[in-house]
């Protein structure tokens, strides 16, 4: 027995030190038994931000983290290639605050997300799937990194204009994103509707809470809830948007003229009402974009089952100033089931002075349309709510 811990030991001590090599020298730690509940939770060194662990059959693996930056932002995701894990979140009197089974609808691994509270000090409980109560209910068993990451709320800084609007950098350069997103091209399945990229956002991997987000976008507390709300054929009292990601452009605008952006809202939900994740967008103010509930929700091509399809959202700069450009989507009720936001295409078109009398003239029209047909969706809105 003594000489198979002893060998057991070396093993890990010699995987342990290979991996202080070759990838993180200072912030990775070894797991530590017995570590089963939160009173005997293994306390890892400042500036951990890597725990490579053991999962038996029964075992849960409680873990601290200390001296964190409060209020943060954090994402603590388990990775394995051999167990389907469950991650916990606990305070400090080890009161459950979250649990993440599978952080999206293709990993079965587990991801959660949140912003450090005052203590400065994060608990987390590593378990098998389904392991909810985090008494060891699983039958997993092998080996997972534990990994944490810490920064702050990402701030954006003003652009003159619209920068890589359509994303055509292949990345996020001039925007400021939070939460899941990447850019995605054809082969996802919908093709870029202007060069060969195109920005996609998530319900699904590393998202944010909505309150996160709106801090984020600069929107009141409880916007995106009372959006939500507005959508939903059957609210419930209290907040409801749970979890989403966003992006983020602060540029300078002219009056007269007009940002547009191309959008595809994507969900694998079904069109049922109690959970109609939805895409919004911020300038000025807040409105929705799509919902599970779309009438224009068609089959998909993508990862996902279905799809509105491209649309284009149009905004007209009122007067000359600085504007803050927000594009989300969120899950609404639960976290379960993911949906997405495909964008491309986002500029501005300048309006010349000698048409901008005439322009204001139709788009006095075309606003009088727009709204006496909102109008009339609203009113079909509330005849099919009391079918
Ligand atoms: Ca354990
Ligand atoms: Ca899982
Ligand atoms: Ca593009
Ligand atoms: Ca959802």
């Amino acid at each position: 027995m003594k000489a198979l811990s002893a060998l057991a030991f070396s093993t890990a001590w010699s995987i342990s030190l290979s991996y202080i090599a070759t990838i993180q020298p200072v912030f990775a730690a070894l797991e530590n038994e017995p570590n089963n509940s939160f009173n005997t939770r293994q306390f890892l060194p400042s500036s951990t931000t890597t725990v490579n662990g053991q999962l038996e059959s029964g075992d849960v693996d409680f873990f601290g983290f200390s001296n964190l930056d409060t209020g943060s932002l954090f994402t603590a995701d388990i990775n394995s290639k051999t167990i389907d894990p469950l991650l916990g979140l606990l305070d400090d009197s080890g009161n459950i605050q979250a649990i993440n089974d599978n952080k999206s609808d293709n990993s079965v691994l587990s991801l959660l997300s949140g912003k450090v509270p005052a203590s400065g000090s994060l608990n987390f409980a590593v378990s098998g799937l389904r392991d909810i109560n985090l008494i060891g209910d699983h039958l997993e068993s092998g080996s997972y990194t534990l990994s944490l990451n810490t920064f702050n709320l990402p701030k954006a800084s003003t652009n003159p204009t619209i920068l890589n609007g359509g994303f055509e950098t292949g990345n996020f350069s001039d925007w400021t994103t939070l939460g899941e997103t990447t850019i995605e091209t054809k082969t996802f399945g919908s093709n870029p509707t202007e060069g060969n990229y195109q920005a996609l956002l998530s319900t699904g991997n590393k998202t944010f809470y909505s309150s996160i987000i709106e801090e984020f976008l600069g929107l009141e507390a409880g916007s995106l809830d009372n959006l939500g709300k507005s959508l939903d054929p059957f609210p419930f009292p209290g907040g409801q948007a749970t979890q989403g990601s966003a992006i983020q452009q602060i540029f300078t605008g002219k009056a007269g003229d007009i940002l547009t952006f191309d959008w595809n809202f994507l969900s694998n939900e079904e069109q049922f009402p109690s959970l109609n994740d939805f895409a919004f967008v911020s300038i000025s103010s807040l409105s929705d974009l799509a919902d599970v509930l779309s009438p224009t929700v068609i089959s998909s091509t993508t990862d996902f089952f279905k799809e509105t399809g491209f649309n284009t959202f149009s905004f007209k700069i009122p007067t000359t100033g600085i504007y803050s450009l927000g594009i989300g989507v969120t899950d609404w009720r639960d976290s379960g089931t993911d949906s997405g936001l495909l964008i491309d295409n986002v500029k501005i078109v300048s309006v010349p002075e000698s048409n901008y009398g005439l322009s204001l003239l139709g788009f006095g029209v075309l606003g009088l349309i727009l709204r006496l047909k909102s109008k009339q969706q609203n009113k079909v809105k509330s005849i099919s709510v009391h079918r």
